[in-house]
């Protein structure tokens, strides 16, 4: 009876999971119908996550079905006194169409979703980046590839079979020797090829741009500086932040006194431009992707990276078809929940078109700070004294 009752408990349950799956398809279905517009972009049924999760729970469903008939006519056979089924064939079969299936899945990823990475790099020394992104990526495909064929190849062809025994290699030097030094060969190139770009990229002989920008970084936002018209950015200490000054500028050093504020960064093309980069509370990192630039901005240690754009804003729409395309500055440290809202548009142009967006733009020092300045002054030069003592009592 208990037995009988387990059996039906069993059929109800597969019964409820039939309807539930069932009903949560449909549901998928005319959720993905109705919610969603029918657009280029989004097809209105293959875009639901809920349909692909489905599917593969009943793709999951199906396999099993499949193995349980099968051993059930196994047994059958067995029990007739036939020969069963032969289960390495069965297996190494699945390997085969395993290894078919995966690499054209591999293969259809690379085409599909290749296309939606960056655009071409539009900086220069974003081609060297790309191309060892390049080199990389090749290397590692063909690995790929191999192994993977290797792997599944080798499962299929010397499936189990009563006609032939497997050949015991307890060791081989030879082998050891191959995959250990081709590898090894192999990685220190890349290591080496990424160690010159790197060094080519940071070590510029060439410190100052032609361009020098601050740029400093706070929860959750990035404050820029540009130069005026001396060309020069004055000096900053954390000491004189207040509300008005918010970047903490020296308006006593001269070279402050014409510094600009703007709220886009905008480069002139073929210009070398250098961005010092400030923090003022967490570690923040400056990332702009599609120039393939990444440097942290660490709060106490000024940073700095030195790059030249080559695609303007107007050609990269032109390129990527999009009209509406824009440049942009990410941060790329997980700092704080404003985090992923740090971002900042970044528009490449002319020389002359810079020229008269740089003329249009407004200078730090404010009347509101020129009044503010006067009660400043009074606590620089007490600053000044107490590291004046400091300094005495040091030595
Ligand atoms: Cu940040």
């Amino acid at each position: 009876m208990a037995f009988k009752k387990l059996i039906n408990n069993k059929k109800l349950t597969l019964l409820s999971t039939f309807v539930l799956l069932g009903t949560n398809l449909l549901m998928a279905q005319s959720s993905a119908t109705s919610d969603t517009t029918p657009t280029e972009h989004t097809p209105v049924m293959w875009g639901s996550v809920t349909y692909y999760i489905m599917l593969f729970f009943l793709a999951c469903l199906g396999v099993a079905i499949i193995g349980k008939i099968l051993r059930l006519y196994d047994l059958t056979q067995k029990m007739q006194g036939k020969k069963g089924m032969n289960w390495n064939n069965i297996m190494g079969i699945c390997c085969a169409i395993f290894l078919v299936a995966g690499l054209f899945g591999a293969y259809w990823s690379l085409t599909e979703q290749g296309s939606m990475s960056l655009p071409e790099a539009a900086s220069i020394h974003g081609v060297d980046i790309d191309n060892m992104f390049v080199v990389t990526t090749i290397l590692t495909l063909i690995v790929f590839f191999l192994t993977q064929a290797l792997l599944f190849g080798f499962a299929f062809a010397y499936r189990g079979s009563d006609k032939r025994k497997a050949y015991f290699l307890p060791h081989n030097n030879t082998i050891e020797k191959i995959w250990t030094i081709i590898p090894a060969i192999v990685l220190t190139i890349l290591v080496v090829f990424g160690f010159f770009t790197w060094t080519k990229i940071e070590n510029s002989s060439e410190v100052k741009g032609d361009l020098n920008i601050d740029i400093t970084g706070h929860q959750f936002a990035w404050e820029l500086r540009y130069p005026g018209k001396d060309g020069k950015l004055g000096n900053v200490s954390y000491t004189l932040v207040s509300s008005l000054n918010s970047l903490g500028i020296d308006f006593q050093d001269r070279r402050s006194m014409d510094d600009l504020r703007a709220d886009t960064l905008v480069i002139p093309v073929y210009k070398s431009i250098r961005l010092n980069i400030h923090a003022q509370d967490v570690i923040h990192s400056v990332y702009m992707p599609h120039f393939r630039l990444q440097q942290n901005a660490v709060p106490g240690l000024p940073t700095f990276f030195k790059f030249t754009p080559t695609i303007t804003t107007a050609e990269m729409r032109v390129k990527t078809d999009n009209p509406k395309f824009e440049y942009l500055l990410y941060c790329n440290k997980i700092c704080g929940d404003g985090h992923y809202n740090m971002q900042k548009v970044v528009r490449v142009v002319t020389q002359a078109e810079y020229q008269d967006w740089i003329a249009n733009q407004k200078p730090y020092l404010t009347d509101a700070v020129k009044k503010e300045l006067k009660m400043a002054d009074v606590k620089s030069s007490d600053l000044k004294k107490i590291s004046s003592n400091r300094l005495a009592l040091n030595n």
